[in-house]
C-alpha cells in the first residue's frame, strides 16, 4: 500500500513516507505502532484535489518507502535506525516524512538535520510542552523530545496546553516560544528563522476533531486553523520536511487517522504551490 494509492516510482519521487511503528515509551495507551499503517490506509481515501490551492498535487513524486526497522528495547537505538533513514532521503535531496508511532520518534529525524542542515528551525504542534530533560529513565522518551530538540535548534510550539511545573519554568526563564490554541499565524511565522521542519504531535488538535491519540487534552487546535498556519509557514518559509506522529487508531473510528493523511497531503500540496 502507497501513501494517497499512487504508484511508488523511487527514481520519480521527491518525497519519500518513512513509517516507524514505534511505541514503547508511551506512558498511556500503546496502539500508536499501527500509526503510520493506518494513515496510508486512510489516505487512499483523500480527495488529491486541493480545493484551497485548486490543483492535483498526487504526481508530484511521493515514494512510500514503508516500515522502518524498530528497536523495541532502546528508544535511543530507534532514534538512530530513524536517523540513519532520514539521513538517507537527506543525502539524495529527497524530503521525508515521518509517519508514528509515538512522539520519540521524531528525535530521530532532528538529529537527521542537525547532522546536515545549519541554521533550520522546528516547528512543533502538541498540546504538551515535551520539556522533560529525562522521563522514565530515558532522554530519549516521548515526554523530552522538544527538550532534545531544542538542545539543537530554534523551535516554536504550538496548540501547547498541559505541562508540568518543571517545564513551566523552563518556558517562562528561557523565553522560549510556546503558544496555547489561541494565536495569530504571523506571529508564530515572525518566530521561525530559515528553513523550517515541521513536526505534529497529533494530540495539538481538539479530541473532538481527533480522538485518536494516547494523551488526549481538551481545548485544542482545529484543523482549519492549523492549515491555516501551515499556509502562512509555506509561503514565508521553506519547509524541508515533517513527521505527524502519536496516532493511536481507535477500531472502527476513522476520524484520526483520516485527519492524519489529510493533514499530511496538505503539507505536500503547500510545499508544492510555495515551489521552492
Ligand atoms: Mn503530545
Amino acid at each position: 500500500m502507497t501513501f494517497l494509492g499512487v504508484p511508488n516510482d523511487y527514481a520519480k519521487s521527491k518525497y519519500v513516507v518513512l513509517s516507524c511503528p514505534y511505541d514503547s515509551t508511551a506512558s498511556y495507551g500503546v496502539g500508536m505502532r499501527s500509526g503510520p499503517q493506518a494513515i496510508i490506509e486512510a489516505s487512499r481515501q483523500v480527495e488529491t484535489y486541493d480545493i484551497q490551492l485548486q490543483r492535483d498535487f498526487s504526481g508530484c513524486g511521493i515514494y512510500t518507502f514503508g516500515e522502518l526497522e524498530v528497536h523495541r528495547g532502546s528508544p535511543e537505538k530507534n532514534c538512530a535506525y530513524v536517523k540513519e533513514a532520514v539521513e538517507a532521503v537527506l543525502r539524495e535531496k529527497r524530503i521525508p516524512i515521518l509517519l508514528g508511532g509515538e512522539h520519540s520518534v521524531s528525535i530521530g529525524a532532528f538529529n537527521a538535520f542537525a547532522s546536515r542542515a545549519k541554521g533550520i528551525s522546528v516547528l512543533h504542534l502538541d498540546a504538551h510542552a515535551d520539556m522533560r530533560d529525562e522521563y522514565e529513565g530515558t532522554k530519549f522518551n516521548h515526554a523530552c523530545v522538544m527538550r532534545r530538540c531544542r538542545e539543537a535548534f530554534h523551535a516554536v510550539s504550538v496548540g501547547v496546553r498541559s505541562y508540568s511545573e518543571e517545564e513551566a519554568q523552563l518556558i517562562r526563564k528561557g523565553g522560549l516560544d510556546v503558544f496555547g490554541s489561541e494565536f495569530e499565524a504571523s506571529a508564530v511565522v515572525k518566530r521561525l528563522k530559515g528553513e523550517v521542519y515541521v513536526t505534529v504531535d497529533l494530540d495539538a488538535f481538539d479530541p473532538s476533531e481527533c480522538p485518536a491519540v494516547g494523551t488526549p487534552e481538551p481545548g485544542g487546535l482545529r484543523y482549519k486553523q492549523a492549515a491555516e498556519l501551515l499556509s502562512e509557514v509555506a509561503a514565508r518559509k521553506k519547509i524541508v520536511g515533517f513527521d505527524v506522529v502519536e496516532l493511536c487508531p481507535i477500531p472502527g473510528n476513522r476520524i484520526s487517522d483520516f485527519l492524519a493523511a489529510r493533514l499530511a497531503y496538505k503539507l505536500i500540496c503547500l510545499i508544492e504551490a510555495a515551489g521552492k
